[in-house]
Order: C-alpha cells, then sequence, then structure tokens
C-alpha cells in the first residue's frame, strides 16, 4: 500500500480527504497545528516554512497531496511565509528525499479574473484576482521547474470549492464534492503517465466555466453536479453589488483586500490561526 502525506490536513479540504481515502493508502497526515488523527493514519506536527520540518514529514512516503498553506486572500506576509516560502520548501524537500509525485491544489483564483462568460481551458495563461491567486500561480510556475529540470510528477488541480454542497451561485459553477475529490487525488496518485498536468478540481457541474478535458483524458469521471441544489440556492441569492466580482469568476477575491475562508462559518477559527 502506497503511504501518502497529506498537508494542511486539519483543515476542511484535509479533513474530507483523509476520510475518502482512508483504508486505501497509508496515510501520514501534518499539519501546524496538533490535531488527533482518525484510526490507523499518523500524524507528525510540522512547520514547512522551516525546511528542517519538511524534510522530516516528506522522508519515505510514495506521494504528497500539499493542502498546506493560507487558503484565501489576506496579508501578503502571511502568504510569502505560507504559500511561497513553504511550497518552496516542501517541493524541495521532496526533491532531495526521492519523493517523485506532488499532487498541488492550485485554486480558481490562478485564474478569477477570466469573466464568466468565458469558458477555459488547462491551456489559458493565467489571471489571478489576489495574492492568494498569485501564490498558486508560483506553486505552479515551482511545479513546472521541477518536472522539467528534476523529473517530478506534478498534478495541479485549480480547486473551484470543496463542500458537502456548493454554497453560492458562483460555487454552482466551481463545486467539489469530496468524493469527486478523491476521484480526482487517487488519479494524481496512481496515473502512471503524469509528468506535469494542469486540471480543474471540479464536479461534473453544468454550469461550469471549464473545459476540463484534460482531467477526463486522465480518466476523471466525476459523479456529482450542483445543478440538483441550483434551485434552492438561486431562490436565496441576493445581489452583491460589486459587478467587478459578479462578472469574474473569482468573485470577491478580485475586490477584497481580505476574504473570509467559508470553511470559517462552519467551525469558528482561534485567533491568531491561519485558515
Ligand atoms: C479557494 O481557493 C479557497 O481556498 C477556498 O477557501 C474558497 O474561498 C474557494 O477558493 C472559493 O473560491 O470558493
Amino acid at each position: 500500500m502506497k503511504t501518502v502525506l497529506i498537508t494542511g490536513a486539519s483543515g476542511d479540504i484535509g479533513g474530507h480527504l483523509s476520510r475518502e481515502l482512508a483504508g486505501k493508502y497509508k496515510l501520514r497526515l501534518s499539519d501546524r497545528r496538533p490535531m488527533k488523527p482518525p484510526k490507523g493514519q499518523t500524524f507528525i506536527r510540522a512547520d514547512f516554512t522551516r525546511m528542517a520540518d519538511a524534510l522530516c514529514i516528506t522522508k519515505g512516503v510514495d506521494a504528497i497531496v500539499h493542502l498546506g498553506g493560507y487558503s484565501v486572500e489576506g496579508p501578503w506576509e502571511a502568504i510569502l511565509q505560507a504559500n511561497i516560502i513553504g511550497c518552496y520548501n516542501l517541493f524541495e524537500a521532496a526533491r532531495r528525499n526521492g519523493v517523485k509525485r506532488i499532487l498541488f491544489p492550485t485554486s480558481n483564483h490562478a485564474t478569477g479574473f477570466y469573466r464568466r462568460d468565458q469558458t477555459i481551458d488547462h491551456r489559458v495563461y493565467p489571471k489571478p484576482d489576489s495574492r492568494y491567486g498569485v501564490s498558486k500561480v508560483f506553486g505552479e510556475a515551482l511545479g513546472s521547474l521541477y518536472a522539467d529540470k528534476y523529473g517530478m510528477q506534478f498534478m495541479m488541480m485549480r480547486i473551484g470549492n470543496v463542500n458537502p454542497k456548493p454554497l453560492d451561485k458562483r460555487r454552482l459553477s466551481l463545486w467539489f464534492s469530496p468524493a469527486d475529490l478523491a476521484q480526482l487525488v487517487q488519479i494524481g496518485i496512481e496515473h502512471p503517465d503524469i509528468r506535469f498536468e494542469i486540471v480543474y478540481g471540479i464536479s461534473g457541474n453544468q454550469r461550469a466555466w471549464y473545459d476540463n478535458s484534460n482531467a477526463v483524458r486522465l480518466g476523471y469521471r466525476p459523479q456529482d453536479d450542483s445543478e440538483a441544489f441550483a434551485k434552492e440556492i438561486l431562490e436565496k441569492e441576493k445581489p452583491s453589488g460589486d459587478a467587478i466580482a459578479e462578472a469574474c469568476q473569482g468573485g470577491m477575491f478580485c475586490t477584497a483586500e481580505d476574504v473570509p475562508n467559508p470553511a470559517a462559518a462552519k467551525k469558528p477559527v482561534k485567533k491568531g490561526r491561519k485558515k
């Protein structure tokens, strides 16, 4: 059985993923916050802004799902530490430890300034909507370098929004159910021919702004579609009054300086924590 490291495991996506992948892989969970791992999984506390920690957690794994980092728009210093320095340390530590395969959850915010009336695929140039989006483009670029220069293997998943149900009108286009997330991640871990791939991490939403044919080429067959929730969501939706946010795929990331994490609405976040 393959050993898979999941960083940022105490976050919302980490929780969904470790539940979905339990029993399929030997899971090594990691986060800078302490957490009690589910039965049969191990946990190592690590802060990958420190190279020594990154080297320790990446030793002896077959693949890495690097969920750790700052997950919304916010202060540059926090993004710099977690998403630029942290991402570099993680990829570099993997290289030094001989770990070839990395799955990187980049984001819809790497391309958030594309308009909602456009359909984009994996070949478009980035149009980040925030400093956070820029940090995801950095991760994509670093992965490309490490694939070409060192022969490492990357699946870049431009994730929409992972949730048991879509949250609002924008997320009807972006929704990524936990089961579809697990399917795409397993393709990323198992597919024999991955070198450097960009795919969109979304379910099979009829309202998607993405042509996800690269994921389909790799075998992805999403089972969920946000349309089942559309009526209920559209009835509740009120216009935000922000014309740019409503015209662009990235929504409020295109105009706001700080964006609250939607997961925080469910789980109160203690002061001083990063997600
Ligand atoms: C993201 O990239 C964030 O990590 C997540 O918290 C959501 O804000 C999501 O995008 C989104 O666009 O809904």
